[in-house]
């Protein structure tokens, strides 16, 4: 946290690799080596400050779903900010105006950019832990991908935070190669993940 209060994320937009199964590995766009992006978390109220450098080959902005902000922080590139070159860096600046669990993703080109990964979950908590109690937040981000882009299948390949369950845990947190734990371990992974 800044001296003035503000709470400071970094998000690098950037192309990743993902094992959405074993032996399946797609290349994805993320943040932060990772698609989906990492988990932001904070409490209702927290002024927060987002940095997003891009370096993807095209330009990129970030929306943050469903929160309430000013118009010049609603990251739609080309009506409320220019979008953000490659090895641009943009700030993004608002005040968490109320809790629940929300979503980040790109508004440019984001029919191809979303189709490959680029979103990630942002958990804002309540303010007063009383309004809703829980004992564990998993959070989860489904997804569909195709194994050809513009090549018909009769399948997708349906995900959690990419995965494709009950795909193995994973590699790069527990650093193990080792095959899927049992399922309570397995739900404490997802958590753990994220
Ligand atoms: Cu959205």
């Amino acid at each position: 946290m800044t001296a003035d209060g503000w709470k400071e994320f970094h998000l690098v937009a950037e192309p990743v690799e993902r094992e959405i199964a074993p032996g399946m590995v797609a290349r994805l766009w993320g943040c932060n080596g990772q698609s989906p992006g990492p988990t932001i978390e904070a409490v209702e109220g927290d002024k927060v400050r987002i940095f997003v450098t891009n370096r993807l080959p095209e330009h990129t902005t970030v929306h943050w779903h469903g929160m309430l902000l000013p118009s010049g922080m609603d990251g739609v590139g080309g009506l409320s900010q220019p979008p953000i070159k490659p090895a641009e860096t943009f700030a993004y600046e608002y005040v968490l105006r109320k809790s629940g669990t929300f979503m980040y993703h790109p508004h440019a080109d984001e029919t191809f950019q979303m189709a490959v990964g680029m979103m990630g979950s942002f958990v804002v908590h309540p303010k007063e832990p009383a309004f809703m109690r829980v004992d564990r937040d998993f959070v989860l981000l489904a997804g569909a991908y195709v194994p050809r882009v513009a090549t018909m299948t009769d399948f997708n390949i349906w995900t959690w935070n990419s995965r494709a369950f009950p795909g193995r845990v994973c590699k790069n947190l527990l650093g193990s190669d080792e095959p899927a734990p049992p399922h309570s371990a397995q739900q404490e992974s997802f958590a753990g993940s994220l």
